[in-house]
């Protein structure tokens, strides 16, 4: 008797708590009037044109807020960073590239950690080569021997002549509310915890990116001013955060990023500051909370993401079923910051298409986009078309 009292007030306790959860909009009817800030109207209010002023002034400012208010700091300091090859195999694409996997260890105020970088050479050729980094979540394709569906197609990347590498995001902070702390953050950088601004998973992911650069920086075969950064969903919203942070690479590709990489916040649709944070409260820096079913409230949009990678070339990429990703919001996100690269830097980098109109990719001067049918995924549609984009553009 007890025991269903109990449980019939736990199943009460749990349909409140779902029914307290906002259905997400799918409606664009229902999609509130955007009031965006504005790209070039400083804090002080003055009006940005030229590139000196942005460089000096608007740019870090945005990149200020986007550090407080949504990603936290990803830190720059460490002692020493040490690259071992662990091993250094043919396999598995035995005629065409070699293996290599190599432990980065960095040492910092007397502590280490190390994480796993699986990198492919080109045989054919002395290189110096491109390289592609992908921030891999995903266990089963940690190692590049998978390679259903295309998501990390390291037999085509090769065999079109570029280097590539990829590290599981769990092996610098674990992808758990629990324990993502247990990579680097409680190890390197215990004074992240806790901070309104400190780095969560998202950071820490971008925090790796940086040093598997440190490695192709260092290796005789790279090219690593030809570098590529690709990341898919949750990790490409890490990439877009990490290309901000680190002007080493050349090309970003944020494929599908939704709330909280290539989607404007404000727009509310599909997942929702709420919803992220609520789902994955181990990403964003707390800061971030404060905007749960507040976008109105948030100082910065998406759409000022661009702006702090440019005039390096960035690309993203929509599915047409991945709604919950909102893909309109994507491409309004880069269209509108896109006004960075052709107002501040020249380029030929204007949007002419409404979203609704256009169908074939748009590659622009720096900046690029497309959307193809299906769901939620990195495919080989999406890597084919960015590897056009990347052809003009690396
Ligand atoms: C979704 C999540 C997104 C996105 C994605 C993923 O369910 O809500 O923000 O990051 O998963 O990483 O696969």
């Amino acid at each position: 008797m007890k025991l269903t009292r109990t449980l019939t007030l736990l199943f009460l306790l749990i349909s409140m708590h779902t029914m307290a959860q906002k259905e997400p909009n799918y409606d664009e009817s229902k999609v509130p009037a955007l009031s965006l800030p504005d790209l070039f109207i400083s804090e002080s209010g003055a009006y940005i044109k030229s590139k000196t002023e942005w460089e000096n002034v608007r740019k870090p400012e945005i990149f200020k807020l986007f550090e407080r208010e949504v990603y936290g700091q990803i830190p720059k300091d460490f002692d020493q960073i040490t690259f071992e090859l662990v091993s250094q195999t043919a396999n598995p694409y035995e005629d065409i590239s070699t293996l290599e996997e190599v432990n980065i260890t960095v040492l910092r105020n007397g502590k280490s950690h190390t994480m796993r970088l699986n990198f492919f050479l080109p045989k054919t050729g002395n290189g110096p080569f491109p390289v592609i980094l992908l921030i891999n979540y995903k266990p089963k394709y940690a190692d590049g021997r998978l390679n259903e569906e295309g998501f990390w197609p390291v037999k085509e990347l090769i065999e079109r002549g570029f280097a590539t590498a990829s590290f599981h995001a769990e092996t610098v902070a674990p992808d758990q509310v629990e324990s993502f702390q247990s990579g680097i953050i409680s190890t390197l950088y215990p004074e992240q915890s806790g901070l309104a601004d400190g780095i969560k998973a998202l950071g820490a992911w971008g925090w790796g990116a940086m040093r598997a650069m440190d490695y192709f920086e260092h290796h005789p075969k790279v090219d690593s001013q030809k570098s590529i950064l690709v990341g898919f969903s949750r990790s490409g919203k890490a990439a877009l955060w990490t290309s901000a942070n680190d002007p080493r690479w050349a090309i970003t590709f944020a494929n599908e990023s939704g709330c909280g990489g290539a989607a404007l916040s404000k727009r509310k649709f599909g997942e929702t500051v709420e919803a992220i944070n609520r789902r994955f409260p181990h990403w964003f820096a707390d800061n971030f909370k404060k905007y749960n079913e507040n976008e109105e409230s948030l100082p910065l949009d998406q759409h000022m993401l661009p702006g702090l990678i440019a005039p390096r070339a960035v690309y993203y990429a929509s599915a047409r079923e991945d709604q919950w990703a909102d893909p309109k919001g994507e491409y309004l996100g880069l269209s509108l910051g896109s006004r960075v690269y052709s107002e501040i830097y020249g380029k030929k980098a204007e949007f002419l298409t409404e979203f609704e109109q256009f169908s074939g990719p748009v590659h622009l001067e720096s900046v690029g986009y497309h959307i193809r049918e299906g769901k939620h995924n990195l495919t080989w549609e999406d890597w084919r078309i960015f590897l056009e984009f990347v052809e003009k553009n690396l």
